[in-house]
């Protein structure tokens, strides 16, 4: 869509609602921690799954659904930061992690989120190959990773950039999250334990907020769904995608406020919309919310796109909202890997 139509965005869709069968699947200890976030903030309708190599993580976590990996490679001892320990338990077990990644079948459209801390050698080494299984099983695979604390040293760090390296290689798309952008915000005396819990609301918002785009049936409003997401998803394979949330509590331009918000906390101080090939952005408010303040507010993101810029966007009811209140989350999309950021 042109950025000159922005009376197109308004026009209402015809189609059947989405069944979308939705897993995250947490691999090693870090990937553990986050799906054990998630299932404590009682997130619905994803299937939550650990795969791990050390029995102790896997026996404290919550999730319903537990492989174990590499059972005669590692004996549930963990891999040691060892990269290729990590991958070759993941081979070892690959039929089971297919069969637990299987969607529910015809007329289900599938998506999988691959969950990990990058750094040791379970997440780094597993990931790209958890990744492979949902893919041969036809799903959408969406990576979301923490990158390490600079406190945990160089070596984490390069073990870190090479796991990426091997999920990209097999992901639709992944997210980067440094555990270090958790802590731009925090407070200086704050310890390690509150570090990673901070960086692990980071990272579960970032499948809550896509889980809601590719989840969401509701008709109430205008809304964008798993086939909006697939096509951004796919036409940016390979480039990096960022997220962000905004929020603004009251007056007439809440709309812009909170997607601005969004926007500068996706892009950071790095990047420029104008680089970006897609914009998908979301708003949660009050039925009686004025459409033309939504307008007003993608105003802003037209202007600020390039030509060639897919830029959608939706809105969910929410009744809880007061009439001024609303929250933007944007996934903004196809900046080349190489462009300098915070992000991986
Ligand atoms: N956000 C977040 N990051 C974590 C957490 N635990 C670990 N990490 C990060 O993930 C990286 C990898 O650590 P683990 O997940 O413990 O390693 P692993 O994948 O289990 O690999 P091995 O233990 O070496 O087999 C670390 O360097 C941390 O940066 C967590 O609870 N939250
Ligand atoms: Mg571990």
């Amino acid at each position: 869509m042109s950025k000159s139509n922005v009376s197109d965005l308004f026009m209402v869709k015809e189609s059947e609602p989405n069944v979308v069968s939705a897993k995250a699947i947490g691999v090693g200890d870090g990937g553990a921690n986050i799906i054990d976030y998630l299932l404590r903030e009682g997130q619905k309708g994803i299937d939550m799954i650990v795969a791990d190599t050390d029995d102790r993580s896997l026996d404290a976590s919550l999730a319903p659904t537990k492989i174990r990996l590499g059972e005669k490679l590692t004996r549930g001892r963990g891999s040691n930061g060892d990269l290729e320990i990590g991958r070759q338990a993941a081979e070892e077990s690959y039929d089971q992690i297919k069969e637990a990644l299987k969607g529910k079948g015809k007329g289900f459209l599938d998506l999988t989120f691959i969950v990990a801390g990058f750094g040791g050698g379970t997440g780094g080494g597993a990931c790209s190959v958890v990744a492979r299984a949902a893919k041969e099983n036809g799903s959408l695979t969406i990576g979301v990773c923490a990158m390490p604390f600079s406190f945990e040293g160089a070596k984490r760090s390069e073990l870190a950039k090479k796991g990426l390296e091997a999920l990209r290689s097999e992901c639709d798309s992944v997210i980067v999250i440094p555990n270090e952008k958790t802590l731009s915000t925090a407070d200086k005396n704050i310890g390690r334990d509150e570090s990673f819990a901070m960086a692990n609301a980071a990272l579960a918002n970032a499948v809550k907020l896509i889980g809601s785009i590719a989840l969401v049936d509701d008709k109430t409003g205008i809304y964008i769904d798993f086939f909006d997401l697939e096509y951004v998803i796919k036409r940016c394979k390979g480039k990096k995608t960022l997220i962000g949330a905004g929020y603004s509590e009251e007056g007439s331009d809440s709309a812009s406020v909170a997607l601005k918000a969004a926007i500068e906390s996706a892009l950071g101080d790095n990047l420029n919309l104008n680089d970006a090939t897609s914009v998908i952005a979301r708003f949660q408010l009050n039925p009686s919310y004025s459409l033309m303040a939504i307008q007003s507010a993608m105003r802003m993101v037209f202007d600020a796109s390039n030509e060639d810029s897919d830029v959608l966007f939706g809105t969910s009811i929410d009744d809880s909202l007061k009439p001024e209140e609303i929250c933007a989350t944007v996934i903004v999309a196809g900046f080349p890997l190489d462009e300098p950021d915070a992000a991986g």
